[in-house]
């Protein structure tokens, strides 16, 4: 039975993950209660970006993260929430952020869970009032319960991904996620302080004419990428940036378009990160009829090597990552 058309929008989060309970995913409740955890950091986050100009954390900290770029205090404070929801909700073990170099365990050795993400991507935009997002991805942990969680428990690969989703901070909240039944929305009601559903189960349109990336770095591109870029261009599409992976890939998501980040003379695999970048966002477009592609493979596919690796991304319409892809063989 395909569940999402089951219940109705306008119902929170809670009573769609309880009416999903009896789904495998959620058979015994731990993933009902991380994904809650989840949320509730969501909405403590969101506070916190729309206060932010207000009580002065949008900043620079001073400090750098793993990645080296300059930490916006919002980076800090949204990792920050999200490890200590995850460790108080008890049902992961370790999780791994785009803002720590190691793994993070969270001393419950007996949760089965282990999460993967970027707590607030694109903070660059904090500053200047654009939107950004988190973005995380769950595993079932495969070493043994009660031991010390390992790095094999996140080299699973993107396949053995449970659930993925993003929290999008714009001009409304949304949380999108999937746990492999379809792709489905919640908009944050802040009278209310619940996520109410508002998309039942989203499909992406099989074309678009909207292609994402930057200008800035179009003469480091390979030929073929320039060749379809010049494609979209004598198409007459739309070239719609807004520099917050989040952003790009919700509206290419719900309208039809294709978000590029391909390999520059900086980032000799691209600028995004395989394990919580392009593996959860990857599972969601396929859940919603969408692709994603490094270039070769389907994300899906990479075999995973390190923590913090990077990957061309190509994601979006599969009308148009088809055609990319046939110009890139
Ligand atoms: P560039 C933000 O730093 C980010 O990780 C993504 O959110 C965004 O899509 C991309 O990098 C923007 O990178 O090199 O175009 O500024």
């Amino acid at each position: 039975m395909d569940h999402h058309l089951a219940v109705p929008v306008g119902v929170t989060l809670d009573r769609y993950i309880m009416h999903n309970q009896n789904s495998f995913a959620f058979a015994t409740g731990e993933l009902s209660q991380l994904l809650r955890d989840i949320a509730l950091a969501g909405k403590i986050i969101n506070r916190e970006i729309n206060r932010a100009g207000l009580i002065d954390i949008t900043g620079g900290f001073g400090t750098n993260n793993v990645q080296g770029e300059a930490q916006q205090k919002l980076d800090v404070v949204a990792n920050i929430r999200f490890i200590r929801a995850l460790i108080n909700g008890g049902e992961v073990c370790a999780i791994i952020s785009e803002e720590d170099d190691d793994i993070i365990y969270t001393g419950n050795n007996n949760a089965k869970y282990v999460v993967a993400m970027d707590p607030l991507d694109g903070s660059s935009n904090i500053d200047v009032n654009v939107s950004i997002g988190t973005i995380f991805s769950i595993y079932r942990r495969i070493t043994p319960l009660g031991t010390q969680p390992s790095l094999e428990d996140f080299m699973q690969g993107g396949e053995e991904q449970v659930a993925a989703g993003y929290i999008l901070y714009g001009s409304s909240t949304i949380l999108v996620y999937t746990t492999g039944n379809g792709v489905a929305g919640f908009t944050y009601d802040s009278s209310l302080g619940e996520f109410i559903l508002s998309h039942q189960n989203i499909k992406s349109p099989k074309d678009g004419k909207i292609f994402s990336y930057n200008e800035g770095n179009y003469n480091q591109y390979a030929e073929p990428i320039k060749t379809y870029l010049n494609h979209c261009r004598d198409r007459g599409y739309s070239s719609r940036y807004i520099g917050s992976l989040v952003a790009d890939f919700h509206r290419n998501l719900l309208k039809g378009g294709v978000y590029l980040y391909p390999p520059t003379h900086k980032d000799a695999n691209g600028k995004l990160r395989l394990l919580y970048e392009c593996y959860p966002l990857a599972m969601i477009a396929e859940q919603a009829g969408a692709k994603a592609s490094d270039g070769s493979q389907r994300v899906l596919d990479i075999k995973p090597d390190s923590l913090h690796q990077r990957v061309p991304l190509y994601i979006g319409a599969e009308t148009m990552v088809k055609e990319l892809l046939g110009l890139l063989k």
